[in-house]
């Protein structure tokens, strides 16, 4: 059996209308850490990453786990679609991953729909890419490969 392709999990995507209200329940619920607030523009999103657990200094488990907080910067974004269909809640898992092109062609090649067919720029330094959920069990999955310092 060859090696799976996906490592760990890296995050959990989450959808929300406002973010500080969102950060601070997290803060105060589970007692998280926010270790990164971002706004990516080409994705619509402001969002804050809460680590859950720190890398461990393993090659296939390169990478901490975390809670990403995502509020839309504008209505027509996929977040922004997202709320006004469904309201809060989970919008995407992402898996770790050793290699993020190798696992797009391998992925690829099983038919399932690629949304990016290159890796792109993701949080905290990641490159990452994202498989449709309409293939995958109606579950929008990220694919994540973590920078070498985390
Ligand atoms: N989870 C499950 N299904 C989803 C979904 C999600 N997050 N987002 C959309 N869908 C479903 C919709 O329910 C809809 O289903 P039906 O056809 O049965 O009605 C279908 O996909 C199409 O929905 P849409 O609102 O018209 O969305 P688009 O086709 O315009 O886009 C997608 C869908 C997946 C290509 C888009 O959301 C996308 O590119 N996502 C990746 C980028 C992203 O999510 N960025 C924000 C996070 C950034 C980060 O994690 O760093
Ligand atoms: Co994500």
């Amino acid at each position: 059996m060859p090696a799976p392709l996906l490592t760990r999990i890296d995050h959990v995507g989450i959808a929300c209308r406002d973010l500080d209200a969102t950060v601070a329940l997290y803060e105060s619920t589970f007692g998280l850490t926010v270790v990164a607030r971002e706004t990516h523009e080409d994705q619509g999103v402001r969002e804050a990453m809460l680590v859950v657990a720190e890398g461990r200094d393993s090659p296939s488990a390169l990478g901490g786990s975390y809670v990403q907080l995502l509020e839309p910067l504008r209505d027509d974004s996929p977040v922004g679609k997202f709320l006004a269909r469904n309201g809060e809640g989970v919008h995407h898992i992402g898996y770790g991953v050793a290699d993020v092109g190798a696992a797009l062609a391998a992925i690829g090649a099983t038919g399932v729909r690629l949304v990016d067919e290159r890796p792109r720029h993701g949080s905290m330094g990641a490159s990452i890419a994202f498989l449709h959920p309409k293939d995958l069990g109606g579950v929008l999955t990220e694919l994540v490969q973590a920078p070498p310092d985390r």
